[in-house]
């Protein structure tokens, strides 16, 4: 997809809406009908930490955002900046590549305007109970054959250079993810043990063990494989525990992740450790300032948006 005429930046963070007809929007509340979750997948969520199956995409507009993501895996130095983070070979096993990347969505068109995916914001109003704004995305891709592993983790370990804990991951797959080619894996109920340190994103998969008491440990044999068709997504709480394991088939495994924060999420970067980690990311002030920079645009306006529909829609209170 080539960019629209009038678009004359190359940081599409400029825009704070959709900039392009990649993605149809509802023109009415009862156009969002379509999408509303239900009591029972609310409920779902509430219990587990992880919901799974939304479809997103269809399988035309999953091919064109790998087509812009081959652009992403080789940038200019110039669009190279507009990344919060950017690193083509994450993984810590030498044989093994993961690419991760944070920003993408500052730099094509389609990755801009999936923000605006009805379904998807639907879906993030209901669970996260409210309005909300882009916190940032992610790329994790893993090649065919010697794709790299995403360790146990949460993801609000990372991100506790905000305030308060308001957030939401969407987990949308470029390609059908099975257990072959390095799917996710959710372990259900573990958005109830608090928060954990962080122990690794890309190195020892099991690395999380040290921090966990048996009970902990065991709930991992029951844990849940996100298998997807491209286009589908899930969603899970910023303390669910998932990860992913190596890629060894002769298929890749790309995703885009979404993550999304209320509207009134804080900045709390002061006492925060990993403060070389924050160095390319949108400017995030000083404790207790508003996270109000033009990277962080908000997303959904319920009232404006739903109308009288409003009451009627199942939200999720965790
Ligand atoms: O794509 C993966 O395997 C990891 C994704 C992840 O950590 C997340 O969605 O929060
Ligand atoms: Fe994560």
């Amino acid at each position: 997809m080539k960019l629209p005429d009038e678009i004359q930046t190359s940081d599409l963070s400029e825009y704070s809406s959709p900039i392009s007809d990649f993605i149809k929007q509802p023109q009415t509340p009862e156009d969002w009908q379509q999408y509303v979750l239900s009591e029972e997948q609310i409920k779902f969520y509430e219990e587990n930490g992880f919901l799974s199956g939304i479809k997103v995409l269809t399988e035309t507009q999953v091919d064109i955002l790998n087509e812009e993501l081959e652009k992403l895996q080789s940038v200019s130095d110039e669009e190279r900046k507009l990344f919060y983070h950017y690193e083509s070979n994450e993984a810590e096993d030498p044989t093994k590549v993961l690419f991760h990347a944070i920003g993408g969505w500052r730099v094509t068109p389609g990755f801009h305007d999936l923000w605006w995916s009805p379904a998807y914001r639907m879906a993030v109003y209901q669970l996260m109970g409210g309005d909300f704004k882009v916190f940032h995305d992610q790329l994790f891709c893993k090649p065919a054959k010697h794709g790299g592993v995403v360790a146990w983790h949460q993801d609000f370990s990372y991100w506790t250079f905000t305030k308060p804990m308001n957030h939401l991951t969407c987990w949308l797959g470029l390609d059908d993810a099975n257990a072959d080619n390095g799917c996710m894996y959710y372990v259900p109920g573990s958005h109830k043990w608090g928060l954990l340190p962080i122990t690794g994103l890309t190195g020892d998969m099991d690395a999380v063990r040290e921090v966990l008491n048996e009970d902990q440990k065991a709930s991992f044999d029951n844990k849940f494989v996100n298998e997807l068709p491209k286009g589908y997504c899930s969603f899970h709480h910023p303390l669910m525990m998932h990860g992913s394991y190596a890629n060894l088939s002769e298929r890749s495994r790309r995703a885009i992740v979404l993550n999304t924060m209320g509207t009134k999420t804080l900045s709390n970067v002061d006492d925060y450790e990993r403060k070389e980690a924050l160095q390319n990311f949108p400017p995030l002030g000083k404790t207790g300032d508003p996270l109000d920079d033009k990277c962080f645009p908000i997303l959904f306006d319920s009232t404006k948006e739903l109308g009288d529909m409003l009451q009627a829609i199942p939200m999720a209170s965790v």
